[in-house]
C-alpha cells in the first residue's frame, strides 16, 4: 500500500514538474542556446596557435577559431593616460563581433567570413616590440597572418563615434577623421581580408574589381597613393593601398557622409553593399559575447 502510494506520488510530481513553467523555461533556454551555437559548430579551438601566445600576452578571445589577443600594455596614444591594455582587446572583441553579427541577434551573418578569419588571421595587440616575435612565429607555425594593432603608435579612443568629422571628399591615402580609434580601421582591414579568401568577388589586385575602380580614380586626378609611396620609400604597396581605399569609402558612409565621394568611389560603395552580409557598419558597444575567453 505504502509503496503504491509512493508510486502514485512520484507520478503525480513528474506530471506537475513537466507542466511546470520553470521547466519550459529551461527546454527554452536550452534551445535558444543550441540555435546561438549553430554559426559556431564545429570550432573547437585552435591549439597550436594557442601554444605560441607567450604568456605576457594576458588576454587572450576566440570567437570560432578566430583569435584576438593582447598585452596588458597601457596604449600609449589615448583619451586617458590610465587606458589600460584590457580595455583594447575588450573592445576589439565587440567590434569584431559587431561586424560579424551586424543585426545583432548573437548568430554570426555569414559563416564563410568566421570560417576564413580562423583559417588565415589571428588579430593581436599590444606594443610594436612584443608583438613582432608572435606575429612571426604564429605565422610560421600555423600558417595565420596576424593583423595587428600597435598600441605604442597608433590611436585608441575607446569613445570615438566614427561620426561627427567633417567631410569634403579625400584626395589621398593618408586621409583620416581626426581623431581617429586607429582600432576600427585594423579591425575593418582584417574583415576585408577575410573576405578576399572566401569570397570570389573581392580582391585587391591590380586587376580586380576594387583595384580597377582605385585606379580608374588615381587616373581622372580625384585620388592619390604616390604621396604615401614616396613617405614610405616606394613601400606602400597597391593591395594594401586598395584595403585603405575600402576603408576610408566605408568610414565616410557610415558616418552618413558618403555624398562628397566620386563616381568610382561611389561604385566601391555599391559593391560592398551588394556583398551579402557584409557589414556597412560597427558598434563598438556590441552588446552580446559571441566569443569564449581562452586565457
Ligand atoms: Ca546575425
Amino acid at each position: 500500500m505504502r509503496i503504491q502510494f509512493s508510486l502514485q506520488a512520484l507520478l503525480l510530481l513528474a506530471l506537475m514538474l513537466v507542466d511546470q513553467s520553470p521547466c519550459d523555461s529551461i527546454w527554452a533556454q536550452e534551445l535558444a542556446g543550441q540555435r546561438g551555437a549553430d554559426s559556431f559548430s564545429g570550432y573547437a579551438g585552435n591549439s597550436e596557435l594557442e601554444a605560441c601566445i607567450p604568456p605576457k600576452f594576458k588576454f587572450v578571445y576566440r570567437i570560432g577559431d578566430f583569435y584576438i589577443l593582447g598585452t596588458d600594455e597601457r596604449p600609449r596614444e589615448s583619451d586617458r593616460d590610465d587606458r589600460q591594455g584590457k580595455e583594447v582587446v575588450l573592445q576589439a572583441v565587440r567590434l569584431f563581433g559587431s561586424f560579424l553579427d551586424s543585426n545583432e541577434d548573437g548568430k554570426v551573418d555569414d559563416p564563410r567570413l568566421l570560417k576564413s578569419l580562423g583559417d588565415n588571421f589571428a588579430f593581436a595587440i599590444g606594443s610594436d616590440r612584443k608583438l613582432r616575435p608572435v606575429e612571426e612565429l604564429i605565422e610560421r607555425r600555423t600558417g595565420r597572418y596576424v593583423i595587428s594593432m600597435k598600441t605604442d603608435i597608433w590611436t585608441f579612443f575607446p569613445n570615438w563615434s566614427g561620426r561627427g568629422f567633417r567631410f569634403n571628399g579625400f584626395e589621398d591615402s593618408m586621409w583620416r577623421p581626426k581623431p581617429m580609434n586607429a582600432l576600427w580601421e585594423e579591425c575593418f582591414h582584417t574583415i576585408t581580408e577575410a573576405y578576399c579568401r572566401c569570397n570570389k568577388e573581392w580582391g585587391f589586385g591590380k586587376k580586380s574589381r576594387l583595384g580597377l575602380l582605385m585606379a580608374e580614380d588615381i587616373a581622372a586626378g580625384n585620388y592619390d597613393i604616390e604621396r604615401q609611396n614616396k613617405m614610405e620609400g616606394g613601400e606602400y604597396d597597391w593591395e594594401t593601398a586598395v584595403n585603405e581605399y575600402v576603408h576610408q569609402i566605408w568610414l565616410a558612409n557610415q558616418a552618413r557622409k558618403s555624398a562628397p565621394l566620386t563616381k568610382s568611389q561611389k561604385q566601391v560603395l555599391e559593391f560592398m553593399q551588394s556583398t551579402p552580409g557584409f557589414p556597412m557598419k560597427v558598434n563598438p558597444k556590441y552588446p552580446l559575447d559571441i566569443s569564449i575567453r581562452v586565457r
